[in-house]
């Protein structure tokens, strides 16, 4: 019997329509899915530069006009990889022409944005929603969260989680991601959206308080770039050094949380830590072991067992990189110690989104639009912390 086909829309071709479309390339090739993903239809705005896009990625279709996609009878999943401002209007529309949904992180630039997205998640409750929080399918994150979910750790004391990156100094170009009315914020729902996610996703707890909340913009004004080309290019642009535009989101945002089970965490988001590059980590605590993970070194999760013997205690290396050992999404990759990369994420995020829409079940849990819309809200109680320089706990964020 075939297999039947899952037709996928992608709305965007920046950034993250390469990571997105290498995803949907690859996906079969290395997962046996109840669906055969196909790749249906590219949208963007150039028509030209889409064009180019489908020929190069193996898009069947491409597009400049994402309402008409929407409404394409033959369309099954549509993906947003749209900068924050447009996520609603086309979620929105995609729900309401009754198709299954991916849109990138963060849900929204704000909380009114995410709340209607939220809310008509809820209302089309045949349409199923993903949010690409990928750092959940790296497999030494998604193992970690096993270790928690398996009472390996046990009560949890601290979780310290930092998403550093330095590529935002003075040159760096006015692109979307400085720009409020596009974005919504910078750092802080860009990066720290991603670590408030592996903290509730890795511990299984929600935050219940934030404290201590502050963020700050360094460089106010930025070379505007000459071309207007994605993200990548945005970011590497030309620019001219004369013309100088206003920054108007954060370049870094750190706070303190309390969790409803108890712990107590610390969260830092910055593109201004000089020399780390995109180093994602997370440390937690717990009465019978810790965990510690650091992106740039993605293959490993550090361990460390308190139930062992004092004399033999010691913080381990795990290459969490063994089909033969049940660690996750290994099996489907290379031998032991072969490792995978960052774009690997992104394919087992698509192996999972596929596995649910065939009535099978993702490895670890996918985040939808309720549960991407938990972060969107500890992201707005930190930015009124810091607003307001006070304690703000989430029964005020609704
Ligand atoms: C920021 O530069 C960024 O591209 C994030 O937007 C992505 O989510 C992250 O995976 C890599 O860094």
């Amino acid at each position: 019997m075939s297999t039947r086909s899952l037709n996928i829309a992608l709305i965007g071709s920046s950034f993250m329509g390469r990571t997105h479309s290498n995803a949907y390339l690859k996906v079969a090739k290395f997962f046996d899915l109840p669906l055969e993903p196909v790749m249906h239809t590219i949208a963007a705005r150039d028509a030209e530069k889409v064009a180019k896009f489908a020929k190069r990625w193996g898009w069947l279709n491409n597009s400049t006009n994402w309402k008409e996609v929407c409404s394409n009878p033959e369309i099954d999943l549509i993906d947003i990889g749209t900068p924050n401002h447009v996520h609603k209007e086309m979620a929105l529309e995609a729900l309401s022409q009754g198709k299954h949904l991916a849109c990138e992180k963060p849900l929204a630039g704000n909380l009114d944005d995410a709340r209607e997205m939220y809310k008509a998640a809820k209302k089309y409750r045949k349409s199923k929603t993903f949010v690409w929080f990928t750092y959940r399918r790296c497999p030494a994150v998604a193992f970690a969260q096993q270790l928690v979910a398996q009472g390996k750790l046990g009560k949890i004391y601290h979780v310290r989680a930092a998403y550093l990156q330095d590529w935002a100094g003075p040159d760096a170009p006015l692109v979307w991601r400085f720009r409020g009315d596009i974005a919504g914020s910078g750092s802080h729902g860009d990066l720290g959206a991603h670590i408030i996610d592996m903290a509730r996703f890795i511990t299984g707890d929600e935050i219940s308080e934030i404290a201590g909340a502050m963020e700050h913009t360094f460089i106010k004004e930025r070379p505007i770039p000459e071309s207007t080309g994605g993200e990548i290019s945005g970011r590497n642009a030309k620019t001219s050094k004369t013309k100088m535009g206003k920054s108007t989101v954060d370049d870094a945002v750190m706070f303190l949380a309390r969790f409803k089970g108890g712990a107590l965490g610390s969260f830092e988001a910055t593109r201004l830590s000089t020399g780390d590059k995109n180093r994602n980590r997370i440390e937690i605590h717990g009465e019978n072991g810790a965990i510690r993970f650091d992106f740039e070194r993605m293959n490993e999760l550090q361990w460390y067992d308190a139930t062992l013997d004092g004399a033999l205690q010691g913080w381990s290396t795990i290459n969490v990189t063994s089909g033969a050992d049940g660690h996750p999404y290994a099996a489907a990759w290379w031998p032991t110690a072969h490792v995978v990369g960052y774009e690997h994420g992104f394919i087992n995020m698509a192996s999972d989104i596929i596995n649910v829409l065939g009535g099978k079940d993702a490895v670890v849990p996918l985040p939808d639009f309720a549960d991407a819309y938990q972060t969107q809200r500890v992201l707005q109680a930190a930015v009124e912390s810091a607003r307001n320089r006070c304690p703000i706990k989430m029964s005020q964020i609704k």
